[in-house]
């Protein structure tokens, strides 16, 4: 079985609504099991600044599944919600991505396991220590401390 970390992030047409129907889509993937979800948080946006604030969260899953058979269900995900790839760091409709797969260190064509980003990325590391607190990350340690680190910003748990 691998405990696999999954993030979510949608800023374009009711997110919230659009993460919540994501999270089911997911637990109906063959022999996926979603072992924790975060709360949702509204994340202002991270690298192209001139578009809605995201809607974020992260989910735990456990399966037998290959990385490689995973990010092929989690794309079709992402399709089924109408994205169309336009601009890097734009407006999604849904953005699914593996950030941890066990201790995984994988640098591939298509893939980057733990995601090459995430250790800098509030909208991920608050969701994560929510569902994990005492999670560390290969390279990077523990996220805890990651958090600590980062300068703070406007990342707000959404009651529901
Ligand atoms: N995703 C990005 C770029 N910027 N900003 C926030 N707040 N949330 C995201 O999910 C996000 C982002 C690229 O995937
Ligand atoms: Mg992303
Ligand atoms: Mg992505």
């Amino acid at each position: 079985m691998h405990k696999i970390f999954i993030g979510l992030g949608s800023n374009l047409k009711n997110p919230q609504q659009k993460i919540k129907s994501a999270i089911q889509l997911i637990q109906e993937i063959d022999t996926v099991n979603l072992i924790s979800q975060s709360s949702l948080y509204e994340t202002p946006p991270i690298g192209f600044i001139d578009q809605p604030h995201f809607i974020n969260a992260v989910i735990e899953i456990s399966s037998p599944i290959n990385f490689s058979d995973l990010l092929v269900n989690l794309l079709r995900v992402e399709e089924d919600f109408g994205r169309i790839r336009m601009q890097k760091n734009g407006p999604r409709t849904l953005d699914l991505d593996i950030l941890l797969f066990d201790d995984l260190v994988l640098n591939s064509q298509t893939l980057t396991i733990p995601h090459p980003r995430m250790h800098e990325r509030l909208f991920v590391l608050i969701p994560l220590l929510e569902i994990s607190p005492l999670l560390s990350m290969p390279n990077h340690g523990s996220i805890s401390t990651l958090i600590a680190n980062l300068p703070t910003q406007d990342i707000k748990r959404i009651d529901s």
